[in-house]
């Protein structure tokens, strides 16, 4: 789809995911008028990725070369010129990141960032700009010596989560940043700015260092989520120097600047473009899908995620709380699963001939309840239940070694959802006669998942046209930023926006099925649990 050579204004979202960069574009009326992806594995396979990502010999460290989010951009950019995009209609741009992972510039990058010469494509030009060169993303868990110091500091997980919304989590940014710290000393003093995925792909379109905003700076165990600045204790406890590494806070719909004339002469972009904060993808996911007090939203993107909106946060050891992107009185609750579609994929691969088609038919051999067979399907270590392994049980709660493949693959479906509304209700997410769970992420496009879903939920599950609700999100709060100084609310601005539409409705009768398998499902948790902590 190519956007309509009239003057009317556009706006682009791009976001930088685990296994993807993409970009949407909308009209002024929200509707969206291009859309386009480079994904990483198949389009620069020159940097060796699986999904995205490099798994290092350990099993827990885990990486994203950052010149191959860089080269992404050059692509999609070029891509975009070669369709005949016309980016001189673009009045405003915002973007995303997956959360948690950091970029560490080299001392000397900003000036290099400021002086881009439009001839040669940024892999080029910022090929020397980075102290770390792989940077450390979501999937990384190896820093729980230096979680439990980073808690001890300061007084324990529940007084980490009163400050910063969550317990310490391997993959949030300040233990990352604590384990460069101890580990790559000269890296760490050469690096002038630490940038989170989406604050260094503002970067890039800013010319300059872009701000962390609000919403994704909740995920680094850093950040006073009440008072939106950093904590100084956090800060101490992780790394010497670090707050002036970090740079300043900026609210998540702020204008940062305007697009740096590297874009304006190489592509055409207005040079009055504004470049609106980017956030984490689970914040912008928030934004895409118009999620409301009330609702419930679940990702299915290489990490699964549920999260709600809240206004009076109560964070616990459980779970994580991040100020919300588009209202800055509230807050959002959230739930990552690690072994979201990937381990999908992995069922989909050894069960079926490898198509999400037998794999529906093999999820929809069974009736509801999978007559009492239920698993837990966690291929590399959960973060919600911490533990890991395949533990497959029957209906009398014995313990088995295997199932059949239509059996295997109705367990772990089932499975993902029973896990996400009992955490849910831990939260204090209460399922009401007008709850509506939003669905998003590559999974969502598939049908009978949702299904599974509506019936597990006993709630109707509503999807939006694109699959990819935080690129989507960004698109929106581009405009929403543009218009916000006017005093414009996100609400209003998104009010031409489409509304999600209905796919599922919970079957009659599943609710009876269910109910006792939630209880059931919470009990062999705990002893799964129970039996990795032994
Ligand atoms: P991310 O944004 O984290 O990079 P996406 O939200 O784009 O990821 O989701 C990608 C995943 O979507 C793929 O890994 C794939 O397993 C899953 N997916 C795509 N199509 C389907 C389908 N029809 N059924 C189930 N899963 C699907
Ligand atoms: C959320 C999380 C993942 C990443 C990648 O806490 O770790 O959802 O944002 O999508």
């Amino acid at each position: 789809m190519i956007a309509e050579c009239d003057s009317s204004p556009v706006y682009l979202g791009v976001d930088f995911s685990t296994q993807q960069l993409k970009v949407i574009a909308v009209d002024d009326a929200l509707q969206v008028v291009y859309q386009d992806c480079v994904t990483f594995d198949k389009d620069l396979p020159e940097y060796g990725t699986k999904c995205g990502v490099h798994i290092h010999d350990d099993n827990l460290t885990v990486t994203s070369p950052v010149l191959m989010w860089v080269k992404a951009l050059d692509m999609i950019l070029e891509k975009m010129k070669s369709k005949g995009f016309d980016f001189s209609h673009v009045k405003a741009l915002s973007g995303t990141g997956q959360q948690h992972g950091s970029v560490y510039w080299q001392k000397g990058a900003e000036h290099l960032l400021k002086n881009l010469s439009s001839d040669f494509p940024l892999h080029h030009l910022l090929k020397y700009c980075f102290a770390i060169k792989d940077s450390p993303i979501w999937m990384d868990s190896s820093t729980s010596v230096e979680c439990r110091s980073l808690e001890e500091a300061v007084g324990g997980p529940q007084s980490l989560a009163d400050i910063t919304g969550s317990r310490a989590y391997e993959r949030f940014t300040g233990s990352q940043i604590a384990k460069i710290y101890k580990k790559c000393p000269d890296e760490y003093q050469q690096t002038e700015r630490i940038s989170l995925v989406s604050s260094f792909a503002a970067s890039l379109f800013l010319g300059s260092y872009a701000a962390i905003d609000y919403s994704d700076g909740s995920g680094m165990n850093l950040m006073n989520i009440y008072e939106k600045t950093w904590s100084q204790a956090c800060l101490n406890a992780c790394a010497t120097d670090l707050g002036r590494k970090l740079g300043e806070l900026t609210p998540s719909s702020a204008v940062l600047g305007c697009i740096s004339s590297y874009y304006v002469q190489r592509y055409g972009f207005p040079s009055d473009c504004r470049i609106v904060a980017f956030t984490g993808d689970n914040p912008a996911s928030l934004a895409g899908m118009r999620l409301k007090e009330g609702d419930i939203a679940v990702s299915l993107g290489t990490s699964d995620t549920i999260f709600l909106w809240i206004q009076d946060p109560t964070p616990t050891v459980e779970g994580h709380i991040f100020c919300n992107p588009v209202d800055s009185q509230a807050y959002m609750a959230l739930i990552c699963y690690k072994n979201g579609s990937l381990t999908r994929e992995r069922i989909r691969n050894d069960c079926t001939s490898a198509s999400w088609e037998e794999f529906s038919k093999a999820l929809k051999a069974n009736d509801a309840g999978n007559l009492g067979n239920l698993g837990f399907y966690f291929d590399v270590m959960e973060i919600t239940p911490p533990a890991v392994g395949v533990h497959r049980f029957n209906g009398q709660n014995v313990k088995v070694p295997e199932f059949p493949p239509d059996v295997e693959v109705r367990a772990l479906i089932e499975g993902q959802f029973l896990a996400k509304r009992i955490h849910a209700e831990k939260l204090g997410y209460k399922i009401l006669p007008e709850t509506r769970i939003l669905a998003t992420g590559g999974a969502s496009s598939n049908k009978d998942i949702l299904q599974v879903l509506a019936d597990v939920f006993g709630a109707p599950v509503y999807t939006i046209d694109i699959a990819n609700s935080a690129c989507l999100g960004c698109a929106y709060r581009a405009k929403h930023g543009l218009l916000a100084v006017t005093g414009s609310s996100f609400s209003d601005v998104i009010k031409q926006a489409k509304e999600p539409k209905l796919i599922a409705r919970p079957a009659p009768g599943v609710e009876q099925i269910y109910r006792p398998l939630l209880k059931r499902y919470e009990q062999l948790e705990e002893k799964v649990v129970g039996e990795f902590v032994q």
